[in-house]
């Protein structure tokens, strides 16, 4: 096992990292920037390094000052969390060049997998469904419309590099397909470096359901269910729950394996997740795997009880896997919440500031992720979400009203927040009889 583990991550999930790591009886390191000097993750760990200034491209996202304040400290591993440098191949390789254990898969299924066109051939031969596309990069209009006539309008246009939404266009007509495949890639070339595009049917109205995978060196995936993140705004999740209220047993189950073929199929190893649209049919697509612990694992730590940092680090460091599938047992329901500092009323600008105060609530089945406290000042450099609301119970129903419960207890004061837009939708009548999907908050709430 790891002697010492540097996080070069911070808020919630560096704090999470470091609690787990501690129960573990590994040692930890933060780094931090010039603006992160009283943050939580900074006071949390064992030894503190600060790397730079509050720009993330001069911190967070500076690997040679990473690398070296790994170094510096004796670590032997590093936990890259999620957003920053959690899915960039080359930090990954970076670490491997150094010696140090890059917890996450290889920089080679990062790299293979973050190439979206290339990860839907590997999951067409693997018998993993995908929406029906193409299957090769495109890189001019002229042939993107051939494939498009082809296919049947609508048709998705999206950058092999994408995701987020970034060089992405729905084309409802032929006349509309050569400007924005053009749009899309500029966007590609400006983004991500890259002018590779690919072309699917368009799903209308689909659910976002997700499966969580762990995989081991040694060849063992398993799944630990689906979450359904549906709910979310201009590709940025909002609430997450499991189980999702669509999928019956005999489709839970061909999902899950299809997510461990997947896996399978780049060899994947750590945690995972696989992305799969869901349409009103109840047909699913393979989308994509993100090779990053999410923000929204917690809410299958609530409903399996396995701690996904903790087989993170025991399978970076060579560990077989300590569950079979048939160890895992899904129960209950479970549903997170995040909490922003921003305005919905002004297009949910963010809002940094001072918190002048705050009460986070607890309780049956309750779970806060947070790193901030009364008197902290939210900087304005980093990603706006400031703590996750997760809650546990039996049923969906009984769960509904324990958030809701929960979140009408929260109080942040001193900066604006999106709690109670939140609120809104957890009394909205669709959301309550599980009739969402992907345009759920455009339609519902206008936006
Ligand atoms: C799609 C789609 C419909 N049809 N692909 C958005 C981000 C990227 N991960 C994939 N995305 C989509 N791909 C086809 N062929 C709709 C989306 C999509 C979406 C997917 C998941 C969650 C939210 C979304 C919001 C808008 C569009």
């Amino acid at each position: 096992m790891f002697n010492k583990i540097l996080i070069a991550n911070r808020g919630e999930i560096a704090v999470r990292i470091i609690r787990a790591c501690r129960e573990m009886g590994i040692k930890t390191v933060a780094v931090y920037s010039e603006a992160d000097k009283d943050a939580l993750h900074t006071q949390l760990a064992d030894e503190a390094v600060c790397i730079g200034k509050a720009q993330a491209s001069d911190s967070y996202l500076n690997m040679e000052r990473i690398l070296c304040a790994t170094i510096a400290t004796k670590a032997d591993a590093i936990h890259p969390g999620f957003g920053f440098l959690s899915e960039n191949s080359r930090f990954a390789s970076l670490c491997e060049k150094c010696n140090i254990a890059f917890i996450g898969p290889t920089a080679d299924i990062i790299e293979k997998t973050g190439d979206k066109s290339q990860a839907r051939n590997t999951m067409i031969e693997a018998g993993v469904p995908v929406v029906p596309g193409t299957k090769e990069p495109i890189f001019d209009a002229k042939t993107g419309e051939q494939y498009a006539d082809s296919i049947g309008y609508p048709v998705m246009i999206k950058a092999a590099l994408g995701g987020g939404g970034k060089g992405m266009r729905v084309v409802r007509a032929k006349e509309e397909f050569e400007s924005n495949f053009n749009n899309a890639q500029r966007e590609a070339v400006n983004g991500f470096g890259d002018n590779s595009m690919y072309i699917e049917k368009y799903v209308e109205h689909p659910k976002h359901v997700e499966f969580q995978i762990l995989a081991d060196h040694y060849g063992n995936v398993i799944h630990l269910g689906e979450r359904d993140c549906s709910i979310q705004r201009r590709h940025q999740k909002m609430i997450e729950e499991s189980p999702s209220t669509a999928l019956d047993e005999a489709t839970r189950k061909a999902m899950g394996e299809a997510a461990v073929n997947a896996a399978k199929a780049v060899k994947y190893r750590n945690a995972g997740t696989v992305e799969f649209l869901l349409d009103n049919k109840n047909n699913f697509y393979f989308i994509e795997i993100n090779t990053r612990i999410q923000v929204e694992h917690g809410v299958t730590e609530l409903v399996t009880g396995i701690d996904l940092i903790k087989e993170q680090i025991k399978i970076a460091a060579g560990e077989k896997l300590s569950y079979a599938q048939e160890d895992v047992v899904l129960r209950g329901a479970a549903i997170e919440i995040r909490i922003n500092a921003e305005d919905p009323s002004k297009n949910f600008a963010p809002c940094p500031g001072t918190i002048k105060d705050m009460h986070i609530p607890g309780g049956n089945g309750i779970r806060i992720d947070t790193a901030v406290y009364t008197g902290y000042t939210i900087p304005p450099y980093y990603d706006s979400m400031i703590m996750k609301v997760m809650a546990y119970d039996k049923d969906r129903e009984s769960l509904i009203k324990k958030i809701r419960s929960v979140l009408g207890e929260v109080i942040i004061e001193g900066v604006t927040t999106n709690l109670d837009f939140q609120y809104d939708i957890l009394n909205n009548e669709r959301f309550i009889s599980g009739d969402v999907n992907t345009d759920f908050i455009s339609n519902e709430f206008g936006l």
